[in-house]
């Protein structure tokens, strides 16, 4: 079962040529998403060789199989997860259940919109990063690049797959609206605010990988303990993908404060940019903007829609069977922050409906774990500054917070301070020009653009100079 079959035109663990019906949505799918990946993939490139890492299996000794493949002949498939002897449901109204192997009628409608709006983000982020091989940095970082946008191209396979295996006629034709929504157009955005941002240069790239990506993780580790076994397996494999999308992100960051460290060190100054380095105040103002916008993506605080999909056993909570309690969630509480006029305040809600936000405090803990090892970057070099996840009601769009102005320590302020003010606490039309006035294509082996320090090992401990990109 861990092994992949790449003999099929589709590779697939899922023995997809024992069904004809399948097979035949799927190929009939195949050559749009070509398409889609020929008018909406990287831009350039798509005819040179990347260093790439391929799925041949499914276990730890075949995922991350490494060579030169053209992005377009990238073998795109289906892999789940081995599954679990006699998994069964973990929480909500079924738990103790066996796990579902196909979808329940009641549920269909509620499962096929949460694939969906997974499945969606998936085209989006390739969408909004579709031009930045032009101004990569190095080759080792466009490689990173195209290795991220492969792997969203798989997880829109994985979607696909979910859609098309359970849902007949609705599935086949949410695959093909997956490919003709649009990231930031008009009429037909894509789902999640998010994803229809502008990701205009490498620094919004390497914040989106870090904060935006690590929504994907809690989310997929969450669709991971669904009762509907095939979306379990499924976003668990995606998970170890998922992995890396926030090395880039962690280690982009951490890379461009490391040389604005550098630079101001060298130069006895705090004013990097006179060197061409991106000084740290810009990079809190990218962190707060990116910070901000990914805490939309966990939805409102308190949600009724939330609370059903876990009754229901469709969506779980993150590490939900290392937790110990009822795994009900009938009774108990949980402290949700919200308004109280123009204050701040936490109140006790009830534990079920409070699911997103809880949710929410998992992936700050996380996102600030790696905030703490940037700062670590910085105390190293003797700079005093620290950098910090603004407070989670600024900036928001969604939820409790969604109709008035907060500053990045948390206090509600009014429209004339946030006026005053907002041009210290996010990127303003100046930064994205400094920062776009960086933004060169470096494509020489082993060279680095000024901005950014070369990253601490090779991709598959290759050296320095190695050729992640042949461009010739
Ligand atoms: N933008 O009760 P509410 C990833 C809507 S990222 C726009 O507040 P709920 C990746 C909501 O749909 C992970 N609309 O929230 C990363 C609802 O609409 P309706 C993606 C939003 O439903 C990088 C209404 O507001 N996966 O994989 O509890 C690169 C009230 O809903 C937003 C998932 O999100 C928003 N930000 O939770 C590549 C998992 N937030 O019903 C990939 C699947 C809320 O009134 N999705 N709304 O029309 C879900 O679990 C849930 O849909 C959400 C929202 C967590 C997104």
């Amino acid at each position: 079962m861990a092994s992949i079959d790449y003999i099929e035109r589709i590779p697939n663990n899922v023995d997809l040529s024992e069904n004809r019906r399948l097979l035949r949505a799927l190929e009939d799918w195949q050559p749009k998403f070509l398409e889609w990946w020929h008018d909406m993939g990287p831009e350039g490139f798509q005819a040179k060789d990347v260093y790439l890492r391929t799925a041949t299996s499914v276990d730890a000794k075949g995922w991350a199989q490494f060579g030169y493949v053209k992005m377009p002949e990238y073998r795109w498939g289906i892999f789940l997860a081995e599954p679990e002897a006699d998994r069964r449901i973990n929480f909500g109204e079924h738990q103790g259940q066996p796990a579902w192997p196909d979808v329940p009628g009641e549920y269909r409608g509620t499962l096929r919109r949460l694939i969906v709006t997974q499945g969606d983000t998936e085209p989006a982020s390739v969408e909004q990063q579709r031009h930045l091989g032009r101004t990569c940095p190095s080759l080792y970082d466009l490689r990173n690049l195209f290795q991220v946008n492969v792997e969203e191209g798989r997880h829109l396979w994985a979607m696909v797959y979910l859609l098309d295996a359970h849902f007949g006629r609705d599935g086949r034709e949410e695959s093909e609206a997956l490919l003709q929504r649009r990231s930031g157009d008009h009429d037909k955005p894509r789902i999640l605010g998010a994803f229809n941002e502008k990701t205009p240069d490498w620094l919004s790239f390497f914040m989106f990988c870090f904060f935006t990506d690590r929504d994907g993780k809690y989310q997929l580790a969450c669709l991971a303990e669904s009762g509907f076994d095939p979306l379990s397996r499924t976003c668990r494999f995606m998970l170890t993908e998922e992995a890396h999308h926030m090395f880039v992100g962690e280690s982009g960051v951490g890379r461009i404060v490391q040389r604005a460290c550098e630079l101001m060190r060298e130069h006895k100054t705090d004013d990097v940019r006179k060197y061409g380095g991106i000084d740290l105040p810009t990079m809190q103002k990218y962190i707060n903007l990116h910070c901000s916008v990914s805490l939309d993506l966990f939805g409102s605080e308190v949600s009724t829609n939330a609370a059903n999909f876990y009754t229901a056993g469709l969506k779980g909570r993150f590490e939900e069977t290392k937790k110990t309690d009822d795994h009900r969630l009938k009774g108990g509480t949980y402290p949700v922050i919200g308004l109280d006029g123009e204050k701040i305040v936490t109140r006790q809600e009830a534990a079920l409906v409070s699911l997103n936000e809880r949710l929410r405090d998992d992936y700050v803990a996380d996102c600030q774990r790696g905030v703490n090892r940037w700062n670590e970057i910085i105390k190293n070099h003797g700079v005093d500054f620290t950098l910090t996840l603004p407070h989670r009601a600024f900036r928001r769009a969604i939820g409790a917070f969604a109709e008035v102005r907060v500053s990045p320590d948390g206090r509600v302020v009014s429209q004339a301070e946030w006026d005053a003010r907002h041009r210290d606490w996010l990127p303003t039309a100046e930064d994205e020009a400094y920062v776009g006035s960086l933004m060169q294509s470096v494509t020489e082996r082993g060279k680095m653009a000024n901005w950014i320090a070369p990253p601490a090992r090779g991709v598959n401990s290759q050296a320095e100079d190695f050729e992640y990109v042949r461009l010739t």
